[in-house]
């Protein structure tokens, strides 16, 4: 098979906010693409939120090796769980102002079917005890002790997740003793992964330990379906990184893969998700940040955040410094 992997980065700052989205394709036809998002279908393909390239190489290789988009994702997102710099994922994720890493993941395949894990302690692969929860359950969501119990039962191994930096990070943290949650605003955070597989089957899978320096028991958006993450096979699906209780609250992954039913790209459609949020009466956008990635049946992606929804005209015109957009041929 003639093969190109295409990385594209498209990366936003603006008010000392990045955000960023990666997208890999694999490509069998020579046309090189030019644009993020892709107009031209792709298959099979991998995109994920921020700038996690071995996590998308990796789930990109499960489908080059014929594997399954449901494979892909949990693949990829193992890569970020186990990366204990990433704080915001798994191992080394920052804690709640307790001092307790807590995680949230879930992921759906092709044929609809979902699992999610909520506030999880001690179990590092959340996502692949979301995939347990999916397969070997008759329920969707398994939350705090009951899902670590179960995580132990399958064979996970419980593990302390807090490292010295994110320990160090609250404590310097919990001097101010004010409660404000923080998102991460480095180039690594939250991770949705979105695969489609060569016969054009779609599936997704989204892991965090959600907001720093939460309250104990506070759930964000990336375990909930159709909030953090929705697949329709039919369609297409979406991911979201960032103020989960703002994706909550417009159901934003649901709406983007429902507006692609109606016709929309997954480019208009995240955009469509974004403006619902932003068009709110009484928010304050430069203090959080919500994005999406979105692809189809057809392998066309879309990504979009609300920075870029604040910068977007000057970005047409390159007019704005602040938005670099690289494209690099890795075949
Ligand atoms: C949450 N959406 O728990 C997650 C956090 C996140 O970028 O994505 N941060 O709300």
């Amino acid at each position: 098979m003639k093969r190109r992997n295409f990385i594209k980065k498209a990366s936003v700052t603006s008010l000392g906010l990045v955000a960023t989205s990666t997208l890999i394709s694999c490509d069998t036809n020579k046309e090189k693409a030019t644009v993020l998002p892709t107009k031209k279908p792709v298959r099979p393909l991998v995109i994920a939120t921020w700038n996690t390239p071995l996590a998308v190489e990796t789930a990109a290789k499960v489908l080059e090796n014929g594997g399954s988009a449901l494979d892909a994702v949990e693949q990829g997102c193992r890569i970020e769980e186990a990366n204990e710099k990433g704080q915001s994922v798994g191992k080394g994720g920052l804690p709640d102002r307790d001092g307790n890493v807590t995680l949230d993941a879930c992921i759906m395949n092709d044929k609809g079917d979902y699992g999610a894990v909520l506030a999880v302690k001690d179990i590092k692969h959340v996502i692949s005890v979301a995939r347990k929860v999916m397969e070997e359950t008759p329920h969707v969501m398994l939350a705090g002790d009951g899902a670590k119990q179960f995580a132990i039962s399958q064979g996970f191994e419980p593990e302390n997740l807090l490292t010295e930096a994110s320990k160090k990070a609250w404590e310097k943290w919990k001097v101010k003793s004010e409660y404000k949650p923080i998102i991460n605003i480095e180039n690594h955070d939250t991770i949705g992964m979105l695969a489609v597989d060569k016969d054009g089957n779609i599936s997704g899978a989204c892991t965090t330990s959600g907001l720093a320096y939460k309250m104990a028991g506070r759930v964000g958006d990336s375990p909930i379906i159709g909030g953090g993450l929705f697949v329709d096979n039919e369609v297409g699906g979406a991911t979201a990184t960032g103020l989960g209780e703002e994706v909550l609250k417009t159901v934003g992954s649901f709406l983007i893969v429902e507006l692609m039913r109606q016709g929309k790209s997954p480019q208009e459609a995240c955009e469509e998700a974004i403006a619902r949020i932003v068009k709110k009466p009484g928010k304050d956008f430069k203090n959080f940040q919500v994005a999406y990635i979105a692809v189809n049946k057809q392998g066309e992606t879309g990504a979009y955040s609300i920075h870029e929804h604040f910068s977007y005209n000057l970005f047409k015109e390159g007019e704005n410094k602040n938005i670099k957009s690289d494209f690099y041929n890795k075949s």
